[in-house]
């Protein structure tokens, strides 16, 4: 596996006559659907419909991605430059086969080869694919585009992640307006994307007891062994032959079956046993910004992490080096604290199984991770009870129980006598129980910490890390700001845009992929008024295609020359989408209350709105409800036809979000200020706007907003079903109001005429447009990802030729 070499066995020449190259040729391209669909997928070439064709096509293409993925490896192998992991709970991948075509510059070849045996709509098969949604929101889609352009940017980078076998559930609204999970069995289709390793497994364990032995050694034993086995998924590059890897763990049972229990006679409870281990890897907690403390969740964390580091030291044992140079060859993100637990993990290897005395192991380890805070929000900082610690990772709790000790001696020698900076600061957070703070054990254990946008790098820095770096100095608390890959999120999902770019650039379109401050060139033509028409017709063709979607699927006809206001993201409270609906419904009772003919002057708007709530959020899941009850009151309302469309379109995920978001006219991020730590939808918008004026009024909500009290008088008096329904969410809004929604109100309102008139202008409109786009350069995902490969990894490409 992963290209390691092996002495010929037989003929030399006879295995190289047998070795395929990628295959671009039309007439091999066809060969090898067909060969798929009699083989792999065991059909009659007569009997093929969709699905099959769309299966034989995929595997077709991924054989492709599997040459490229071994020659990549094997040049891993044989070049053995240091490499970088990243550890991510999450991956939102969305779809697979128009990425790997276009990324392999082969989408026109096959979509030849498919109309040639007979499958006219190609785009048709394409969508067919379903999402590979392992992720819940921007932390996870973040690992997606990372993943994407460390092989683009031809970086030795693997990603580490679960191979869930449910992935985000799917949201169905019921006729009363709520939010209705439903599991996603995204497996039960085969997947022809990933690569079943059987050979690469290893057993984790949890529970046991561990016994010291001599100072800092531990022999850990008993309990439960799990088994963790690889499927990788290839990553390919754009427009270069380096594919890299994502390995996703499975859990399964050690043995079929517990043979204590068989041998009892007891067959139904030896099957349990290894279903037990199975749940292991069944499902994505759905919870976005916010930590549940379940120990199934600690145990996928661990599970996950212990495969890993396992896999990753059998590769770096296969060098040859001495472990002192672990870290001139390993480097390991930890995307927020969900793998922390790696660093103690790592610290067991080293002391417990390498021998490795413990303080130079503390020292390779701290080399060896960088942490990335994704969030300041309290309640989504990861804390664990020291009680579940013991029972289930017993090793683990004496190791930092060990660093912590360690570690507060330091402080002490630096601030003697300050024994609420040792409160503070302590690994372990005082009470009944106590509990482990494990973003404080991953800012110990990595050698650089960084949060995901200036201004919340900033925050992080003064505010829940502020200690730790007046105790390591500045120097170790870095930035970096997220990106998003321009493949995906520009050229896949937005054909006519990416053409009209590559058009007025000149040259080829991978120019500007792969540099996207090349965009700036856009601007010496903003005045060009053909340009600016093809560039409004784009828009307005995306809002064509997007609202036939929304007909086909949901029976609502669109306005497409209405201004299309888009909020599409997890929901939260502070994320505001409250504001939005709020907003929606004064502009309702402000149209309501015109004559015909000043109707007539109102700019037309199509609000759409979509997200998934975490199935325990109440207040998230009732203003979803909230929501779909204004639309029906006002979709159905005749004053506002054409004029007025509210929508909450369902199970918004990444291929929604591809046709959606080519056919907004705006996007709203309205956050509350310093709550956001980066978002990364914005950048798909390339919109934003951040408030820094945090107040608190202790006053009524008539003198704070009259106009936001006239709205909330309306729900409650039941203008959109039973107003009692809403009264726990009123009542957020009329009292304490947390997020700020009331303080911000009629600053909103304002911003939203502004919009109104400014879209009202069509020419300044496609210019800002244009603006808009050319200056998103620096938010590639490209520019991140090396911003990491030499800042934080100290890693360089290695280019396939
Ligand atoms: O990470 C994104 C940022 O762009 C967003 O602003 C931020 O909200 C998001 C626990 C999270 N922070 N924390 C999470 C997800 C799942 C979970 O179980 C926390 N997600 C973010 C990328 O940096």
């Amino acid at each position: 596996e992963d290209g390691k070499e092996v002495w010929p066995r037989g003929q030399e020449s006879v295995w190289k006559s047998g070795l395929r190259a990628v295959e671009t040729e039309e007439t091999s391209i066809t060969k090898s659907i067909v060969h798929h669909v009699q083989t792999t997928i065991a059909r009659q070439a007569y009997n093929i419909d969709e699905e099959g064709a769309y299966r034989a096509i995929a595997y077709s293409v991924r054989d492709n991605l599997i040459v490229n993925w071994n020659d990549t490896q094997m040049l891993y192998t044989r070049k053995a430059p240091k490499r970088a992991y990243y550890l991510s709970l999450e991956f939102l991948m969305g779809r697979t086969l128009d990425n790997a075509l276009l990324n392999l510059g082969l989408k026109e070849d096959y979509q030849k080869a498919a109309r040639k045996l007979g499958f006219e709509d190609f785009e048709e098969l394409v969508e067919s694919e379903r999402d590979a949604a392992l992720g819940n929101g921007g932390l996870g889609r973040l690992a997606a585009c990372y993943i994407d352009s460390g092989a683009t940017c031809e970086l030795p980078l693997w990603g580490y992640g679960l191979r869930y076998h449910y992935g985000m559930f799917w949201q169905q609204i019921s006729t009363d307006g709520s939010q209705v999970e439903a599991p996603d069995p995204w497996l039960n289709h085969a997947n022809p994307w990933e690569v079943h390793r059987p050979d690469v497994s290893y057993l984790v364990r949890f529970y046991g007891h561990a016994e010291r032995i001599g100072d800092s050694k531990a022999i850990w034993s008993g309990g439960q062994e799990v088994m963790a086995v690889a499927y990788d998924v290839p990553i390919p590059g754009s427009y270069t032959r380096n594919t890299n890897n994502l390995r996703l763990w499975d859990a399964k049972p050690k043995r079929g079956f517990d043979l204590n229990s068989f041998n009892a006679g007891d067959y139904e409870k030896a099957v349990e046993s290894s279903n037990s281990a199975e749940a292991l890897t069944r499902v994505l907690y759905p919870n976005d910004n916010h930590m549940v403390g379940k120990e199934l969740r600690l145990k996928q964390q661990y599970f996950w992490t212990a495969a890993s580091l396992a896999d990753i030291t059998r590769r770096f044992k296969q060098l040859g080096e001495p472990f002192s140079k672990f870290h001139e060859y390993v480097a390991i993100q930890l995307n927020d604290t969900h793998p922390t637990i790696a660093v103690p993990e790592l610290m067991r290897i080293f002391v417990d199984e390498e021998d490795i005395p413990w303080d130079q192991a503390w020292e390779i380890t701290q080399k060896v991770f960088g942490y990335t805070n994704h969030t300041v929000l309290p309640e989504a900082l990861e804390k664990w009870p020291v009680p579940l610690f013991q029972h289930l990772l017993p090793r683990h709790l004496q190791i930092i129980f060990d660093l912590n000790h360690s570690f507060l001696q330091a402080v002490e020698k630096k601030w003697p006598n300050d024994r609420d900076r040792l409160t503070r600061m302590s690994l372990i957070q005082e009470g009944f129980p106590q509990y482990i703070r494990m973003a404080y054990l991953a800012v110990i254990g990595s050698h650089k910490v960084n949060g995901v946008a200036e201004l919340h790098s900033e925050l992080v820095r003064t505010t829940i890390m502020k200690d730790f770096v007046d105790f390591y100095g500045p120097s170790k608390f870095g930035n970096v700001t997220n990106g998003i890959t321009p493949r995906r999120w520009l050229d896949q999902c937005n054909p006519g845009l990416s053409s009209l770019i590559t058009e007025t650039l000149g040259g080829d379109k991978t120019k500007w992929l792969k540099d996207l401050s090349k965009l700036e060139g856009l601007l010496s033509h903003i005045d060009d008024p053909a340009f600016q028409k093809k560039w409004a017709d784009v828009k307005l063709q995306n809002k064509q295609r997007f609202a036939q979607f929304i007909e086909q699927t949901m029976g609502v006809k669109l306005n497409t020359s209405a201004l299309f206001d888009v909020q599409v993201k997890r929901l939260h409270e502070y994320k505001r989408q409250s504001l939005n609906i709020l907003g929606v419904i004064h502009r309702y009772l402000t149209i309501k209350s015109l004559n015909a003919e000043e109707r007539a002057k109102v700019v037309p708007r199509v609000v759409l709105f979509g997200g998934k709530a975490a199935p325990g959020y109440y207040m998230a899941k009732l203003v979803i409800r909230l929501i779909n009850n204004v639309a029906k009151v006002i979709n159905a309302d005749p004053d506002l036809q054409g004029i007025l469309t509210v929508l909450f379109v369902p199970d918004y995920s990444v291929s929604v979000a591809e046709l959606l978001i080519p056919a907004s006219d705006i996007s709203e991020h309205i956050s509350t200020a310093g709550t956001e730590a980066s978002g990364t939808s914005n950048m798909k918008f390339c919109f934003e706007d951040l408030r820094y004026n945090h107040q608190y009024h202790p006053t009524s909500l008539e003198e704070r907003s009259p106009a936001l009290a006239v709205v909330c008088k309306v729900i409650a008096e039941g203008r959109f079903g039973d107003g009692s329904i809403y009264e726990p969410f009123l009542n957020t809004i009329r009292t304490g109001d947390y997020y700020l929604v009331s303080d911000d109100f009629d600053s909103y309102l304002e911003a939203q005429k502004m919009v109104d008139t400014a879209y009202q202008d069509k020419v300044s409109w496609v210019k800002k447009s244009i603006t808009t786009t050319a200056k998103m350069g620096k938010f590639s995902s490209d520019r991140a990802i090396m911003n990491y490969a030499e800042e934080y990894w100290n890693i360089e490409p290695v280019k396939l030729n």
